[in-house]
């Protein structure tokens, strides 16, 4: 049996060599351009090495949609499998040291083993994630309709109980923030009372809130539709914004992108809920039409990036325990995981860095004199600048791949998996579908 093929940071400086030339010459030309605008880019190849976004366990393996998902080679098998393809994922980004797991998909046998497992590749615990929207082995009672706010008390006990356990398992693994994102929600018209619904959410979110350790936030996660297809109790920031206050201090309201109607701006519920002081954080992803958890910055990367100009803003205002959560959460159907997920991190940098090249005074200056052209021209010029060279300074500096997809395809990863990982008939590391 192979033992376990991990890249050498050897392969990787090799591999740096080789683009050496380019990214001097990219850099050095674009530290005169920034010069002329007073800006420093070590300034902003620091700002660029700091940057950090969480990866999501169930990202690593293939996902699909309920027409079909065609598994890939080498697919991790289980939690430990899982989080080998994590720490390649940050061996060549170098942005993505935290992982959040989803419960009871990733329940470890042993969460101290996990941990050690998990530290042994520079890796820790980000968020957890309850699961009360599929049944498990064993349950007693169904989530077909509902969990939180099922009309059973029985079903809205258990469902609670599942979030306390996996609050459990998080305290063990170091973790120190619980996501609740709920399926519940009607097919028909007059299918739930919407107020009883959500009266019944908040009881229940407040039994769930009383469990959390002192240091703990607990992220509640909002989507307008699916798999309910005419009402869902958690559907848009103001009902969660409404439970976020209700609940208390620890209760925070998490963005996932593919959770809004199309064309609804939501880098201005960034803003509110930065305003709001309830930003908990992000699921990134991509999306055209409804939650296709594609990769982010794929579709509209104009507004990934005017969402970082708001939490920039925000973070540059020293806001008050302004500490937003990052976190990618994407369904890879046709692409290798492992890609997508460094493409993405590498994306959500670029539109942070570019965030910090808004000139802000002069924003701020033409929104003042009701200068629309200037204010948006300020904005496209960030937006338009190619900071790709600082990008791959950074991660060159903090050991990581100058061309992380070149690195990874040359380093065979892949097919190594594969010959470790033989494919087993149907046995999936669970996940989406
Ligand atoms: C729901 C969601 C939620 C998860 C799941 C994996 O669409 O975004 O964050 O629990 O995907
Ligand atoms: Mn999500």
């Amino acid at each position: 049996m192979p033992e376990h093929f991990e890249i050498q940071d050897s392969f990787i400086s090799e591999q740096n060599q080789t683009s050496k030339d380019w990214v001097e010459e990219d850099f050095a030309h674009l530290a005169r351009k920034l010069r002329r605008q007073n800006v420093d880019i070590g300034d902003l190849v620091a700002k660029a090495g700091n940057f950090r976004v969480a990866i999501p366990s169930w990202g690593v393996g293939t996902g699909g949609t309920r027409f079909a998902r065609f598994p890939g080679e080498g697919e991790p098998r289980d939690i430990y499998e899982k989080l080998e393809d994590c720490g390649t994922i940050f061996k060549l980004v170098r942005s993505t040291p935290a992982v959040s797991l989803h419960i009871p998909w990733d329940k470890p046998d042993d969460p101290v083993r996990l941990r050690e497992f998990a530290q042994e590749r520079g890796l820790h615990f980000d968020a957890m994630n309850s699961n009360t929207f599929q049944e498990h082995p064993g349950q007693r009672h169904s989530y077909k309709f509902g969990s939180l706010t099922h009309p059973d008390p029985a079903v809205r006990a258990q469902a609670i109980e599942d979030n306390l356990e996996c609050i459990e398992i998080g305290k063990t693994l170091g973790s120190k923030a619980h996501t609740v994102w709920i399926a519940d929600g009607g097919n028909f018209p007059g299918q739930q009372c919407f107020r009883r619904a959500l009266e019944r959410y908040l009881e229940s979110m407040r039994e769930i809130y009383a469990g959390l350790p002192d240091d703990w936030r607990i992220f509640m996660e909002h989507k307008f539709y699916e798999p309910a297809f005419y009402s869902t109790v958690i559907n848009d920031w103001g009902t969660s914004y409404y439970c976020a206050r209700e609940l208390g201090p620890k209760a925070f309201c998490l963005v996932d992108l593919g959770h809004h109607a199309p064309n609804v701006n939501i880098e201005m519920i960034v803003a509110r809920l930065i305003q709001f002081g309830k930003l908990a954080g992000f699921h990134f992803n991509d999306s055209k039409y409804g939650d296709d958890d594609l990769d982010a910055g794929s579709i509209k990367p104009f507004q990934l990036f005017l969402i970082f100009n708001e939490l920039v803003e925000a973070e540059l205002s020293r806001l008050p325990n302004f500490k937003p959560a990052y976190m990618l959460d994407q369904s890879h159907n046709i692409t290798d995981p492992i890609e997508s997920l460094m493409m993405s991190a590498v994306e959500l940098t670029r539109s942070y860095v570019q965030a910090h090249l808004v000139d802000r005074a002069a924003l701020t200056d033409a929104q003042e004199k009701c200068d629309p052209l200037m204010a948006l021209n300020i904005l496209k010029q960030a937006f338009t600048t190619d900071v790709t060279s600082i990008l791959a300074v950074a991660r060159e500096r903090s050991g990581g791949a100058v061309d992380p997809i070149r690195a990874y395809r040359d380093s065979s990863y892949r097919k190594r998996k594969s010959e470790e990982r033989p494919a087993q008939k149907g046995a999936v590391a669970s996940g989406i579908v």
